[in-house]
């Protein structure tokens, strides 16, 4: 059996033809059920390494999806924004290096160049360099946010890539006084569809100041570019949109602007959240779901055990969530109503490791980070990793 290296391009996103991912996965497919490329995704391949078809559902259910190493040899890769080039700036959390991965490829997959380092940053524990978001407005202020660990805080800070640039300038803060800790650091940017920052936070060890409106800590914050509360936030002094979290470290938006997070709970249940301005999401007082109504309950909880997701993405219609001890990718179906449909599938169980990145890349693929050089995994020797996956299987929708 052959499966072709899917082409990594610039180019419309093929996301019709993850229109129905669920139901591709789901459906009955053979491992070799992966044909050619549709014309729209003919083009130069890069030279990637040979893909590895995953049997991915439990107990010899029929999921199937195709995951290709398409970098190998990082070191706890935590933040993927891609640029309007089709490469992607990576983040190493305790390195401190920003890499920037493909387009371009060589023998040992993308081509990986370092971009610069920020010594700013100290790592410790679950510390350090952590977000990145690339300018909505790339292509005219060439303008890169990112969130780090200081020896008092955590902040976020831009800089400005390309010709001109200075590597050697340092990232100016916009935003500092988060509280840190050596765990829960939140550590997530993303521009959402409103075209303003996100920042995830953690609690920094300190359960009160979750329901502390005046700390930063435990918080969803969302701000204009130089880092001052965005226009219709709840308190229009404040950067907080969303409060009572423990540790989230994923965000991500559906196609009707819906945002959905990724949180760490403590010993029990882990959460996936449909955040909403203003809402009090429970920790400390809740753990996963309860029954006081001025919290709001998860849309989802998972056993830790099962989870510990970090990551978060959205692809048309299914949200996913990559998990560092639950070592697996978790799709759902997301309704038209904001929900979960159905059941979360569960992908690439203990195949990999500890996942902890999930981004939709411009041409309608998965990428996932592996996260086993962080302290807690058992690292293979090509590891941290990431990997493309293309959830589909071929013959298109319809036909199994
Ligand atoms: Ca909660």
């Amino acid at each position: 059996m052959t499966v072709p290296s899917p082409p990594l391009r610039r180019g419309p996103r093929r996301l019709r033809r993850v229109a129905a991912v669920l139901a591709a996965v789901a459906v009955t497919t053979s491992a070799c059920n992966f044909g050619e490329p549709s014309a729209d995704e003919q083009g130069s391949p890069p030279r990637l390494p040979t893909p590895s078809v995953s049997p991915s559902a439990p107990s010899g259910a029929s999921q199937s999806v195709v995951a290709t190493v398409i970098a190998k040899g990082l070191s706890v890769p935590w933040g993927v924004a891609f640029l309007p080039d089709g490469g992607a700036l990576v983040t190493e959390r305790d390195s401190k290096r920003i890499l920037q991965v493909g387009p371009s490829s060589d023998t040992e997959g993308l081509k990986i160049t370092p971009v610069r380092t920020v010594d700013q940053a100290v790592p410790q524990g679950e510390g350090g360099l952590m977000g990145i978001a690339v300018s909505p407005k790339y292509d005219t202020d060439h303008t890169v946010f990112i969130y780090y660990t200081t020896a008092t805080d955590n902040r976020i800070a831009k800089f400005t890539l390309g010709a001109g640039a200075d590597p050697n300038q340092a990232p100016r803060p916009i935003v500092t006084g988060i509280p840190r800790n050596s765990n829960h650091n939140g550590g997530q940017l993303a521009f959402g569809p409103d075209g303003y920052l996100y920042a995830t936070t953690g609690d920094a060890g300190q359960g009160a100041l979750a329901q502390d409106k005046a700390s930063l800590a435990g918080k969803i914050l969302r701000m204009t570019t130089d880092g001052k509360p965005a226009p219709g936030n709840p308190d229009p002094k404040s950067l907080v949109w969303s409060w009572g979290h423990r540790n989230v470290q994923g965000i991500a938006w559906d196609a009707n602007k819906r945002a959905y997070a990724t949180e760490f709970g403590q010993n029990t249940w882990d959460e996936i959240n449909r955040i909403e301005p203003g809402k009090n999401y429970g920790w400390p007082r809740v753990e996963g779901k309860g029954s006081d109504q001025q919290f709001t309950n998860p849309l989802v909880v998972w056993p830790t055990s099962e989870s510990s997701c970090s990551g978060a993405a959205v692809l048309e219609r299914i949200l996913a969530a990559a998990c560092l001890r639950g070592e697996r990718l978790y799709l759902m179906e997301l309704t038209a109503r904001g929900t979960v449909l159905g059941q979360p599938r569960e992908l690439l169980v203990g195949e990999y490791g500890r996942l902890r990145a999930v981004v939709a890349a411009p041409d309608g693929s998965l990428w996932v980070t592996t996260s086993n050089r962080d302290g807690r995994g058992t690292p293979a020797a090509d590891d941290d990793r990431i990997l493309r996956l293309v959830l589909e299987s071929s013959g298109g929708a319809g036909k199994s």
